[in-house]
């Protein structure tokens, strides 16, 4: 396998413009007949033409109807002698398939009795010869044909135009897509599903079906994901003026699947985790999920198949966008201001703590990235998160009008074609000429070529005689793979400041006539810029990067004091969590760095780490009489361990760990009292309904629950315990249900036993309920090192299959990649499990083997002794000869 670089694109020599498929289903053996109009691309020279494959049985070629000669060059079938000249050319293609056999869920599978397939970004190519890249695009006639018992339900993407009985108990339906398509967004579906449908009537009068199919025990679970999808179709032609394009539009769920859901036209292809839901079964951030989810893919119908990528660097040309639509309809949907902060906070420690480490890391690339070994490897929050980021950007530069403006430019020139980052760019540059973006077009385009998170030093200077301050902002980007020196960014700052009494005052720049509002954005487009505003009558504190008006690390000398100004006051909700969680990761470092600081055998340090003034501004917000509870859950929330991680060049997973639950276990006992008003004023929520408000009472209730067990366990004091376990066994939803074990578990409690074995008991039918299950136990903070035998039993219950990508995922993935103060043992048994699953899902997924082999990603900033064994755990892997190029490409990163 051979690195593929962005810079060698080359335009096919084909086009296919018409595919004509045919399906024998049959799990063991499925047959496959593609007919072909193929015709020379006259702009290229003349060249064979040579179609991908993988895992395919290749029985016939004919051409225009004759046998033909052909060869094989590895997987590709390669057809020398096709007719010169441009006239078309009717190929017919036969080939089997062992769907049965496939698990790893690319191309055509089996799930649980039911065909399902995914092609993004290569899997086509496992169901049939074909140009297997997003440039070409081709109607498409889809006959499916299967035993009817067994396959009453035969989906593909766009109408179904006939269907009908065949003998032997078999029957087929008939599919036409009238869009064209490359053939990632290709999908069938043939099993036993039941639909809730739906028929809408959209603003401009056109009448559509919509469907979510699932099995039929699941469709009580449906309404929320129908509701999602209705709001996502009212919302896309509401801000951005695009229409469904489709008489029907399907969602169809699957348990087993590795991603999160696919686009495909007209016919998405879910996980369940992101469909099904109940208030039973599913927590508030399942039903936000949900929303979310079903919302992205659906925005993704224009922005990823109306308009393609041309290639595959282009990827976040499609998810960067579709991620930023998801989230502002999100926000949108939301409603008033502190719940789309509370949104946007999610989202930007999302971006944080996992966007920001890949960045740093050996997997660091750019937006659009020059080179892979393997694609799937690169869809990463780099890619989908940063690049929404990037879009924000945008938006914020050309404002919401503009923008929409932009797009409307962006579909006028390229509905219809397979296009690239800077033709998106440059649209909505165009569609705003005169803006900060398109005078700075080029070096905003930095965001998509370099790689890296940028810093941005602050350093403020007040002058009391000429009663200014001056605001200078420096620029600087670490080195990342392949990219040592890096242009300037040009960073959108949204700015405002404070007096010290946290009144927010007038900005006037030097040079203007009037003050412009008190919050506004300045552009740092040079290594180094300074601001001079006027009319400052003391030293003000200031607001920087509100909304976190850019992906970068700010880094400002505030005071203490500072902080809790704008904690208390900062007028911009983001900025104001942001300060609490300065202050928090203030003490975590300095805990860290402070030899006196010691934890004891049991890993506990019994030190107050937190300052007074600290708790005491917890404390304030805790009782806030007109903070939303969601927000409060938020600022109460202390910085993540990966988070704090990260500040440092040298970590000590353990000693992490342990500071960071000693600053729990201080802030449980020193706001008891409050905690417990918290839980009282907001346990109840009535009659269950996911909105903001009730999900953040539900939110905060719980974080007060979980603290009350915490400090009981410490002062042994059963009452708390004992009313977590009456909340778990009484609970009418599953958020209060989760939360109330969760609290158990976390705390160490004996009463976690009989609630988790109760928990299972009652839930042991509900498959995304067993995995919160496995992922709450394999996430819990670690005790003694009690946390990998637990693991090791969990893999070995009846209901744990490694097979299954979200089974998988609930118990390795939240061992490995979510719980650090577990999987950094210093006996390395952390770094031999995970090298040992990594090898052995290679071997049956490597798309999901890969995603956890990038656990190690940060190895070479362990500390000793966890570096060396993290370093012979990923060689340990890297050494395996038969390893997929999804894993490969990873560890060897890593290594190198
Ligand atoms: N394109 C999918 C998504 O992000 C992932 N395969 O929606
Ligand atoms: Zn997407």
């Amino acid at each position: 396998a051979a690195v593929i670089h962005r810079t060698d694109y080359q335009p096919p020599a084909f086009w296919i413009d018409h595919v004509e498929l045919t399906f024998d289903l049959d799990p063991a053996k499925t047959r496959v007949l593609n007919k072909m109009r193929v015709r020379r691309n006259a702009a290229v020279p003349a060249q064979p033409l040579r179609l991908h494959g993988e895992d395919l049985n290749l029985a016939r070629v004919m051409v225009n109807g004759a046998g033909t000669s052909f060869k094989m060059e590895g997987a590709q079938l390669v057809l020398e002698n096709l007719p010169e000249g441009d006239a078309p050319v009717d190929l017919e293609i036969f080939t089997t398939c062992a769907p049965a056999k496939n698990t790893q869920l690319m191309g055509l599978y089996v799930s649980q009795g039911t065909f399902f397939t995914q092609c993004e970004a290569e899997g086509f190519r496992r169901i049939t010869y074909f140009l297997d890249r997003p440039d070409v695009m081709a109607s498409y006639t889809v006959t499916l044909r299967a035993d009817k018992a067994q396959y009453p339900v035969l989906l593909s993407n766009g109408n179904l135009v006939e269907q009908g009985e065949l003998d032997d108990g078999r029957h087929f339906a008939k599919w036409v897509d009238p869009h064209k398509k490359p053939c990632y967004l290709f999908a069938l579906v043939a099993g036993k599903l039941v639909a809730r449908e739906q028929k809408i009537r959209t603003r401009a009068g056109t009448d559509h079906l919509l469907q979510v199919y699932v099995r039929p025990g699941d469709l009580g679970k449906t309404e929320h994901a129908m509701n999602s999808l209705m709001a996502s179709i009212a919302w896309d032609e509401a801000r951005f003026g695009l229409p469904l394009d489709l008489e029907r539009f399907m969602i169809v769920a699957t348990s087993d699947f590795n991603m999160g859901a696919m686009e495909n036209k007209g016919l998405n292809i879910f996980n369940t985790k992101y469909v099904l839901a109940s208030e039973a079964t599913a927590t508030d951030a399942d039903f936000a999920n949900i929303e979310s989810v079903v919302g992205h893919e659906y925005f993704h119908n224009w922005t990823g198949n109306r308009v393609t990528c041309r290639d595959w660097f282009q990827l976040s040309l499609k998810e960067g966008l579709t991620v930023f639509r998801d989230q502002e309809f999100s926000q949108d949907l939301a409603g008033d201001a502190s719940a789309r902060a509370v949104k946007r906070i999610e989202d930007v420690r999302v971006l944080r703590t996992v966007q920001f480490p890949e960045d740093a890391g050996p997997m660091a690339h750019p937006v659009r990235p020059d080179s892979y070994l393997e694609i799937n490897n690169f869809y990463t929050v780099t890619i989908y998160e940063k690049g929404a980021e990037v879009v924000r950007m945008m938006h914020n530069l050309v404002g919401r009008d503009g923008f929409a403006q932009g797009m409307k430019l962006y579909f006028e020139r390229h509905d219809g074609q397979a296009v690239t980052c800077d033709d998106f760019a440059q649209a909505i540059a165009d569609a705003n000429p005169g803006s900060e973006l398109a005078q700075r077009l080029d070096a905003f385009k930095h965001w998509y070529s370099q790689a890296g998170t940028p810093r941005v030093q602050a350093h403020g200077h007040f002058d009391a005689a000429a009663r200014t301050y001056t605001l200078t902002l420096r620029q600087s980007c670490p080195a990342t793979p392949g990219q040592q020196d890096k242009p300037a960014f040009v960073i959108p700052v949204e700015l405002g400041l404070l007096s010290a009494e946290g009144a927010a005052l007038p900005l006037q720049l030097q040079g203007e006539p009037a003050a412009a509002g008190s919050s506004r954005t300045v552009v740092l487009s040079e290594p180094e810029q300074q601001w001079v505003f006027t009319g400052i009558d003391a030293v003000p504190v200031p607001s920087l990067l509100r909304g976190f008006s850019a992906p970068v690390v700010l880094e400002c000398a505030y005071s203490d004091q500072d902080l809790l100004t704008l904690l208390a006051h900062d007028p911009d909700p983001f900025n104001r969590w942001e300060a609490g969680q300065r202050l928090a990761l203030r003490t975590a470092l300095a805990a860290l760095d402070n030899p006196e600081v010691v934890a004891d055998a049991a890993g506990h340090i019994a030190a107050p780490l937190l300052p007074d003034a600290f708790v005491q501004a917890m404390r304030s917000v805790l009782r806030h009489p007109q903070l939303d509870a969601a927000f409060k859950e938020l600022v109460l929330t202390l910085p993540s361990e990966t988070y704090i991680a990260e500040q440092r060049d040298v970590v000590d997973p353990q000693r992490i760990h342990a500071v960071r639950e000693a600053m729990r276990a201080q802030l449980a006992q020193a706001l008891h009292d409050d905690w417990q008003w918290a839980w009282e004023a907001h346990e109840n929520t009535g009659g269950y309904s996911p909105d903001p408000i009730s999900t953040g009472r539900r939110a905060l209730a719980g974080l007060a629950l979980a603290m009350l067990c915490l400090s009981a366990v410490r002062t042994g004091n059963p009452v708390w315990p004992g009313k977590a376990y009456q909340r778990f066994k009484s609970a009418s939803n599953m958020t209060d249900r989760f939360n109330a074990l969760t609290a158990l578990v976390y705390s160490g409690h004996e009463l976690a036993q009989p609630a988790l074995a109760r928990f299972h008991a009652l839930f042991k039918d509900e498959p995304l309920v067993i995995d919160k299950w496995f992922a709450l136990q394999a996430g819990a903070p670690d005790r003694a090192g009690h946390v990998l035998p637990v693991v090791r039993q969990l893999m070995q219950h009846p209901d744990f299959s490694l097979k299954n990508p979200n089974r998988a995922r609930s118990v390795i993935f939240s061992y490995c990649n979510g719980n650090p103060g577990a999987f950094h043992r210093a006996d390395a048994g952390g770094y031999v499990f995970w090298s040992d699953r990594v090898i052995e899902l290679d071997a049956i997924n490597p798309q999901v083997a890969a995603r956890l082999a990038r656990a190690l990603d940060r190895w070479r900033k362990l500390a000793e002794p966890w570096r060396t064994a993290a370093r012979e755990a990923i060689a340990r892997v890297a050494a395996r000869p038969d390893l997929s190029n999804d894993v490969r490409e990873v560890v060897t990163r890593a290594l190198n």
